[in-house]
């Protein structure tokens, strides 16, 4: 039996209003974002239940503004409530997107919830052993706090497992505000070294910043708003052991899925090869989604052979590519909605005409050439890679013992293709 099994979920940013999306979008594809963070959160609740955790710790930004919606002030409570019946406990701060000034209904909330103030207060997990574990928790009075609210942190004591709920920027994350900004060492040494755990929340990108004495850990939001909030989101199912060691299991909880897919058009002949590559791609994210609807935002990428670019080109192409995407995926159940289809496809290259150049592109051709015959310079490259796949850092990456034969030719050939695409870049 474990010591402690809680979820530790942060910035549900309930009803969120997928700004612009809801009025482009496909009605079923409309209402699954609609609902997006709600069903997200219920999968949370879900989660605990039957996952039987002692507790549910949410790491602020619960609402996605200030002024949060008597819905999404309805819906959390409705949650809560589903938690408090199952025994399970909930532990709650804010951040600045849902600060204590803010507006709120007064509504009630269940006994077993507890909703942290201005100033650190300490709340035993389970009232009949308080000794066992404690969550020191703090909110957001109003949504700009610029002090490093770490600090407030008094004397922790020991005996406890104790883990700390904030909202906050640790290490000057340059994509989130400066809230509440501290250093991993003002955690490591909070309440002097008492904290055993951090369960943050700010940051929307699940990460693990310290594994152990304290954990520190950001488990990211669990629904995505928009392109730039691509892949599986969720929270961390943590269990720590009568050791206090602390294990932490990332369990995606969203419900559509946000992602970026890159199609390198370099092998399409025609329009039909480039619309067979699209379908492929879309059909490959459809199977990764794991039964959630996706919405993608598409790339084409790679060196187009001429009359496709030319195509790429035409007024109103792009757009026809995307609707043709959408006839066949956006009404399935799950969904794929492409959202856009960007042409990121650099232009064709004549590899004969430019080794007859006497620039540098030139010349990193040429080197590739000579690399086929010349024994010598062969002899310098596959000492260089040998350094690096035996290199300690490296090998648990690259695997097995380095290329050779055709492998390295193949090796030798996408070498030549990014230097020359870094080279040349897009020449439009
Ligand atoms: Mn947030």
């Amino acid at each position: 039996m474990s010591l402690l099994r809680f979820i530790h979920a942060a910035d549900l940013h309930l009803d969120s209003p997928f700004k612009g999306l809801k009025t482009v979008a496909p009605h079923n594809v409309a209402n699954a974002l609609y609902n997006a963070t709600f069903d997200a959160f219920d999968n949370i609740i879900d989660l605990c239940i039957s996952e039987r955790v002692d507790a549910l710790l949410i790491a602020g930004d619960v609402y996605d503004g200030a002024d949060r919606s008597l819905r999404a002030q309805q819906k959390f409570i409705a949650g809560l409530e589903r938690l408090d019946k199952a025994g399970i406990r909930s532990f709650v701060c804010h951040g600045n997107h849902d600060p204590l000034d803010g507006w709120e209904a007064r509504l009630e909330y269940p006994p077993g919830c507890r909703r942290f103030g201005k100033d650190f207060e300490a709340e035993p997990v389970f009232e009949e052993d308080p000794a066992r574990a404690v969550v020191h928790g703090i909110s957001y009075q109003q949504r700009e706090v610029t002090d490093n609210l770490v600090l407030k942190l008094g004397k922790v004591d020991h005996t406890p497992f104790s883990i700390g709920l904030l909202h906050a920027n640790v290490g000057g994350d340059p994509n989130h505000p400066q809230y509440s900004p501290c250093t991993l060492d003002d955690l490591r040494y909070a309440g002097n070294r008492g904290i055993d755990y951090w369960a943050l929340g700010h940051v929307h990108t699940r990460r693990v910043l310290n594994q152990h004495e304290p954990t520190v850990a950001y488990p990211g939001n669990p629904q995505g708003r928009h392109a730039n909030e691509p892949g599986e989101r969720g929270v961390y199912l943590v269990t720590v052991d009568h050791s206090r060691r602390v294990e932490l299991d990332f369990r995606a909880v969203d419900t559509v899925r946000w992602a970026r897919l890159n199609v390198d058009v370099s092998t399409a002949k025609t329009e039909q090869d480039l619309q067979n590559l699209l379908d492929q791609r879309v059909e490959k994210a459809w199977e990764e989604a794991d039964e959630r609807g996706v919405v993608a935002r598409i790339a084409l990428t790679g060196r187009a052979a001429d009359g496709v670019r030319h195509s790429l080109r035409r007024t109103g192409y792009l757009e026809d590519l995307q609707e043709g995407v959408n006839d066949n995926w956006a009404s399935d159940k799950p969904f794929v909605w492409c959202e856009r289809i960007e042409d990121e496809t650099a232009p064709p290259f004549d590899r004969n005409e430019r080794l007859k150049g006497s620039d540098f592109v030139a010349d990193v051709l040429r080197v590739r050439d000579e690399s086929r015959t010349d024994e010598e310079l062969l002899g310098r490259l596959r000492s260089d890679l040998q350094d690096l796949y035996a290199h300690w850092q490296f090998k648990k990456h690259l695997g097995g013992a380095e290329p050779a034969g055709d492998e390295l030719a193949d090796l030798l050939d996408e070498a030549e293709s990014m230097a020359v695409d870094l080279l040349l870049g897009d020449d439009r």
